[in-house]
Parts: C-alpha cells; sequence; structure tokens
C-alpha cells in the first residue's frame, strides 16, 4: 500500500467541448476526500482558464499544469470543423509527457496513479510504464461507450445488410444495448460518417483501449441503463458511474450568474419557461435558428435562451424587441441551476451528455435535436428508452415541429409522461447519490484506487 502522502495523481484531460469540466469536477471531489494527496491536472491554457478562472493555477491539493496546444506560432485557423482538435492531437502525447515530467520535478513525487479522459488513451501506456492503475474517465453516456466498443461488430453487421436494412435493425445484437436503439442511432465515428477521419480513429483507438483500465468511471448512474451496467460490469475490471455530478457537488465555473437567468426565472410562473441550449460547440444553422425564434415567438411562451452573442444578429429581425417581456437572451447560463428551477418546463437541446443528465436532475423533459458524435444516440436514449422527451420533427427545427412539440409537452398525457418518468429518474439519481447510493459506493471504490488504498 502506498501512503496516502505520497500519493500524485496525473489527471488528463481532453481539452475541448465539455470534457474537462466534469474532469475537473471529479478531480475535486477526490482531491476533497485525499487531502494529502497531491494533483495535477493537465490541459491547454485555453481550458485550464476557462475551468479554473483566470488565475488558473488550481484549487488547494490540485495543481492545473498547462501543456502544449499544438497549434504553431503565428498559426492562421482556416475554420475548418475539428481543425484546433487535430493540431492538439499531432502534439500528443507528447504534451502530456511535457507536462508530467515538470510536475514530478515540482512536487518531488512520482506519478502514482493516472486518471485520464477516455480519449487519451495514451494514458494506459504511460500508467504501464510506471507499473500504476489507470482510470479512463468517459464524459458521455454508457450507451455511446458500448457502442464504440463494439465499433468492429456493428460495421460488420452493417456491411451486410442494404440501406433499408440499416434504418431498421434493433442495435441489441450489441451487448447491453436495449432493442429501442437502432442501428443508425450511433455515433457517426462509429458508423455513417468519415470512418477514416482523425477523430473515428481516435475513437476506435480508444475503444481497443479503454478495457485495460483498473476501472471506467462515467458522469451518469447504474440504474439509468441496467442492460448496460450488466455488461460492463463483466467487460470491464470494474465500472464506476460515479455521477450525475451536478447533483455531487455545486462549486462549479459554470454556476456563476452573471446575466440574472435565477433572478429572472424567479419572476415567472411555475412550469412556464422553455430553456434552449446548444451546449458550447454548436449553434444550429441560419433557418433552424429562425425556425426556433419564430416558434417561440408564436408560441407565446416565455424563453430563456442561451445564445452565443455572434449569433444574436441571425434571429429574425425584431424577434429580440417584440419579445423582450417575456424572453431572456443571453451569452452564458447556469444551465444546471437554471433545469432545477420550478419554472422550466422544457429544455431544447443538443443532447450533448452533460445538458441530458442535467435535464434529468431538474426533471425536465427534452424536445432533442442532436447534431453529432454520441448526440443522436443520447437523444435516442431519450426519446425512445426513458421516454422523458421528443426528436425535433424530421430531425431538424422547424416551427410547425416545435409547435406541436410544446403542445404534446405541455398539454398531452404523452407529455404528462414523459414528466413523470424524468421525475422517476430524478429520483433514482438522488439516490443513486444518497448515502449507500451506487454512485457514492463507486465513488469509495474509486477513490480507493486513486490513494492506493483499495484491495486490488
Ligand atoms: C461536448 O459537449 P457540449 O459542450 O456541446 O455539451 P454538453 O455535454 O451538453 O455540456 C454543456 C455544458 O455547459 C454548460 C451546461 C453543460 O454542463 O450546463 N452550459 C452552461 O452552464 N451554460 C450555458 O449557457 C451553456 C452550457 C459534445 F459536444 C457532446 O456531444 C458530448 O456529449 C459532451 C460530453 O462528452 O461534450
Amino acid at each position: 500500500e502506498t501512503p496516502t502522502y505520497t500519493n500524485h495523481v496525473a489527471v488528463l484531460a481532453f481539452p475541448f467541448g465539455t470534457h474537462a469540466a466534469p474532469l475537473l469536477n471529479l478531480t475535486r471531489r477526490l482531491a476533497a476526500s485525499a487531502p494529502n494527496a497531491t494533483f495535477s491536472f493537465f490541459s491547454t491554457a485555453k481550458s485550464n482558464c476557462s475551468i479554473f478562472g483566470p488565475q488558473h493555477h488550481g484549487f488547494g491539493n490540485i495543481k492545473a499544469y498547462n501543456i502544449d496546444d499544438g497549434v504553431p506560432e503565428g498559426y492562421v485557423f482556416a475554420g475548418r470543423r475539428m481543425e484546433d482538435i487535430e493540431l492538439f492531437l499531432s502534439a500528443t502525447p507528447g504534451n502530456y509527457r511535457k507536462g508530467i515530467e515538470e510536475a514530478v520535478l515540482d512536487t518531488g513525487k512520482g506519478i502514482t496513479c493516472f486518471l485520464s479522459d477516455t480519449l487519451i488513451w495514451h494514458a494506459a501506456d504511460m500508467a504501464q510504464e510506471m507499473n500504476v492503475p489507470w482510470i479512463p474517465f468517459w464524459t458521455a453516456a454508457a450507451g455511446s461507450l458500448c457502442a464504440h466498443l463494439y465499433t468492429d461488430l456493428i460495421r460488420e453487421t452493417a456491411a451486410k445488410l442494404n440501406d433499408s436494412g440499416l434504418e431498421t435493425l434493433p442495435l441489441n445484437f450489441v451487448p447491453g444495448m436495449p432493442s429501442a436503439l437502432s442501428i443508425k442511432d450511433v455515433p457517426m465515428e462509429v458508423l455513417g460518417g468519415d470512418l477514416n477521419s482523425t477523430f473515428s480513429h481516435l475513437m476506435h483507438q480508444m475503444a481497443r483501449t479503454v478495457t485495460r483500465g483498473t476501472a471506467v468511471a462515467i458522469n451518469s448512474l447504474e440504474e439509468l441503463d441496467p442492460s448496460i451496467t450488466k455488461h460492463f460490469k463483466s467487460k470491464f475490471q470494474d465500472y464506476l458511474p460515479v455521477g450525475p455530478f451536478n447533483l455531487t457537488s455545486s462549486s462549479t465555473t459554470s454556476n456563476v450568474d452573471p446575466h440574472y437567468c435565477l433572478t429572472w426565472l424567479n419572476k415567472n410562473k411555475p412550469s412556464s419557461v422553455a430553456y434552449v441550449s446548444f451546449g458550447t460547440v454548436t449553434t444550429p444553422p441560419p433557418h433552424e435558428l429562425i425556425a426556433l425564434a419564430n416558434a417561440l415567438e408564436n408560441s407565446g411562451m416565455a424563453f430563456l435562451w442561451s445564445l452565443k452573442d455572434n449569433f444574436r444578429d441571425r434571429l429574425p429581425q425584431g424577434f429580440v424587441n417584440r419579445t423582450s417581456r417575456r424572453g431572456l437572451i443571453v451569452p452564458w447560463a447556469p444551465q444546471s441551476k437554471i433545469l432545477e428551477h420550478p419554472s422550466v418546463v422544457v429544455f431544447i437541446t443538443h443532447c450533448g451528455w452533460n445538458s441530458v443528465i442535467e435535464s434529468v436532475t431538474g426533471g425536465v423533459p427534452m424536445i432533442c435535436r442532436p447534431f453529432f458524435g454520441d448526440q443522436k444516440m443520447n437523444g435516442r436514449l431519450v426519446s425512445d428508452v426513458w421516454q422523458i422527451g421528443v426528436q425535433a420533427q424530421n430531425g431538424v427545427l422547424s416551427e410547425d415541429g416545435l409547435m406541436d412539440a410544446f403542445d404534446m409537452i405541455l398539454s398531452n398525457d404523452q407529455g404528462k409522461n414523459m414528466k413523470e418518468n424524468v421525475v422517476a429518474l430524478k429520483e433514482l439519481a438522488v439516490k443513486a447519490v444518497g448515502e449507500k447510493g451506487s454512485s457514492t459506493m463507486n465513488f469509495y471504490t474509486l477513490l480507493g484506487i486513486v490513494t492506493g488504498s483499495s484491495s486490488l
């Protein structure tokens, strides 16, 4: 057993989308429970700045290290999708290794454990070289991890089907997958997209490596996906859903409310406000933004919309003024607090995993407009498996489709069912993070691995 005071945990974040924030959230929780251990958190300066705040040195026994983002001096971005990610990956894993050397020198402590975003699969090799545990942390849903794990099986199966078969084949030929999912719901990196892209290769390599983890951690709860949980418990050395994180800690930087959204919500009636956000990476195309604005205007509903300032001028002319008495548009909203607010009745979302899990813990039904990656599968889990939301009609935001969806969620039996289902899941989540709950017990197991005091 390693005594706690020599413990030095290397935390390797993936610095894009909402990946680093939940990993820091987990790190803070571990660090608070292991006050004598040292945690070195590696990400790019930009990412560290956004999650640690402008000083970005760290918190308590967590120290932040900025690693190379792979962008050459004077580089001019062409604006390609994934350009920043590709540059970053060209510097990986050398950038992390360099940061780790610095942290070891700094602290005088060798690394005793690796906790990394699953996408930084190189951590498996680093941990092996040092003969210490590696804990991969998957920032999305169990369902998408399961699809990636079975990439080869899914591709082989699809190759035998014609197009119409592809539309309808239930995904339950993949171990653990609910039959309400179909093969067309899997991430594009698994099937349907450019399988030779850097990102597809990264995900494939991730899937081949993740089973080497001493334990796989995830921001979810066992009870949300019983069949996948059962399968993962046999597939991985250990499988540890330790979420939902927004129920286990409140001190995240994303909870700041500079635009007084919560004060504004307080002035609205219970179950009356539509909340709109498409996460940190995506904004819908112009015609969908307009359709959404028109639907919000014509529905007469109150709404709170998190929309980056540079997209405001894409809204219909006069929309902001005409709706100013019942609509609030802000560049950043404390989303998880908003979804817990009793005024919020529906969430129009891209189905990023953090958004879905926050909507579940807020007990808010969703209208799903997924864009890329895991989002389509998350949306399908929401609408067809958990039945806590609806898909945008034909997969896109249209005025009529949204009006129908509002109608269903606000005044139909189907909407009532969704609300009941989401509240039931919320209760499961609250139980999971409670004393002796599954996520709490899994957290102790994780803590044991991290501090070297588990019976491995
Ligand atoms: C990538 O996710 P995104 O950043 O696009 O979206 P989410 O997973 O939904 O995370 C958004 C987070 O940002 C917060 C919100 C979520 O925690 O509460 N937020 C906020 O507080 N205020 C705002 O105004 C807007 C957002 C990727 F695109 C997804 O496909 C993945 O599922 C995800 C996780 O791997 O990462």
